[in-house]
């Protein structure tokens, strides 16, 4: 069976004020939708965080049903949907029992978990067995299970309350942190407090586990068969170095699994450039048009830097001036009342800069200033 993986659309995302809404319909329509014809999927998964807020914008509702009516209408392949802890999971389960007709399993309200759904190819049953993310204090009072009291324990339960199918292929479709996963910027923790993780032994027994909530593709605790496929975009300016995609995972007639990741490209893509001001204006720049974080070098400050970037690169959203920035507090080793005021001056600029003194340039031009002072009659003012 081939079942393409896809996790944290996180439809409805704000990036510093901008909606990606535009992107996220870009890479779905144009390069998720055609995949599944392309590649013979037989089964597509979404493990979670569908939409950024469990309250969406209405563009990210609409999207969601456009793209959901076209995979059960026009690519007539069977869906599986959990909610993650970004979702409403009864806002995202609206008219669940109705869609089920369709091909489309919503995994979000406990009550509606039982059995794991069962799907036929040439060699015979897959079953999938969806596990939404729940806050293990709702897990604990719907099942009265007073031993639930973190995520591990919440997901274990929400596994055993299953009907367990005798099968050798099987399907587990989870929002969860696996122990040792690698996060990044973007997704919000599982707990405040308390561990947020689970052991990878929660998924033992399934043929794959396909995961959501870690923003960067990976496979979970050492294992090829328990996998992040990683969010539809770059969420935030530390992702700028991940692939982004989808998983295409093919499980064979006994069970056993190979995966392939195929990257999405979005029409904007999320990076950092880094130099000196001057440089990036007068640079050519084939991608002007990119969601940019600029990271200026220059050791000055910068009139209206923003404003002059943008006039060349539209979307530059965030502006790091690193050099300019004063690392910790300074010790004041000088004595204010023996010093004069080229010293203070120079040691003010020396702690407001980490310790890096006047280049040539600036203490000609300081100079030029002090002589100023002097013979406009600044003496009094020093
Ligand atoms: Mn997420």
């Amino acid at each position: 069976m081939r079942i393409l993986h896809t996790a944290d659309w996180h439809l409805g995302k704000m990036f510093y004020g901008e909606y990606l809404t535009e992107e996220q319909a870009h890479v779905l329509t144009q390069q998720l939708l055609p995949l599944i014809k392309e590649e013979r999927i037989e089964a597509l998964i979404i493990a979670g965080d569908i939409y950024d807020r469990s309250l969406p914008p209405v563009g990210a509702v609409a999207l969601f049903d456009e793209i959901l009516t076209k995979i059960a209408v026009e690519a007539h392949v069977p869906c599986f949907i959990i909610s993650g802890n970004h979702d409403s999971a009864t806002r995202l389960s609206f008219g669940n029992a109705l869609m089920e007709k369709e091909g489309i399993f919503i995994g979000g309200e406990l009550a509606t978990l039982h059995s794991p759904i069962v799907l036929e190819d040439r060699y015979g049953a897959v079953s999938f067995y969806l596990l939404p993310f729940a806050e293990p204090a709702v897990v604990r009072q719907y099942y009265s299970e007073e031993t639930v009291k973190d995520h591990e324990t919440a997901l274990r339960c929400l596994r055993s309350a299953q009907k367990i199918v005798q099968d050798t292929r099987s399907v587990c479709v989870a929002h969860a942190f696996v122990t040792g996963g690698v996060p990044c910027d973007s997704e919000r923790p599982l707990a405040i407090g308390g561990s947020e993780c689970v052991d990878v032994s929660c998924f033992d027994g399934f043929s794959y586990t396909a995961l959501g909530h870690l923003h960067g593709p990976q496979k979970a605790g050492g294992r090829d068969n328990v996998r992040y496929a990683g969010s539809l975009l770059k969420y935030s300016f530390g992702e700028a170095k991940q692939k982004k995609g989808v998983s295409i995972v093919e499980i064979d007639a006994k069970g056993h699994v190979a995966w392939e990741q195929i990257p999405l490209v979005p029409q904007h893509d999320v990076r950092i450039i880094q130099g000196r001001f001057a440089d990036i204006m007068t640079r050519p720049e084939a991608n002007k048009e990119d969601f940019l974080l600029v990271r200026l070098e220059d050791e000055e400050p910068i009139l209206d830097g923003l404003a002059k970037l943008r006039k060349k690169y539209p979307h530059v959203l965030a502006l790091e001036t690193p050099n300019r920035m004063i690392q910790g507090a300074p010790e004041r080793k000088f004595d204010v009342r023996h010093t004069n005021e080229r010293e203070l001056f120079l040691n003010f600029t020396m702690a407001m800069r980490d310790g890096r003194t006047l280049s040539e340039h600036e203490k000609e031009w300081t100079e030029t200033l002090w002589r100023r002072l002097w013979q406009e009659g600044g003496d009094g003012l020093l």
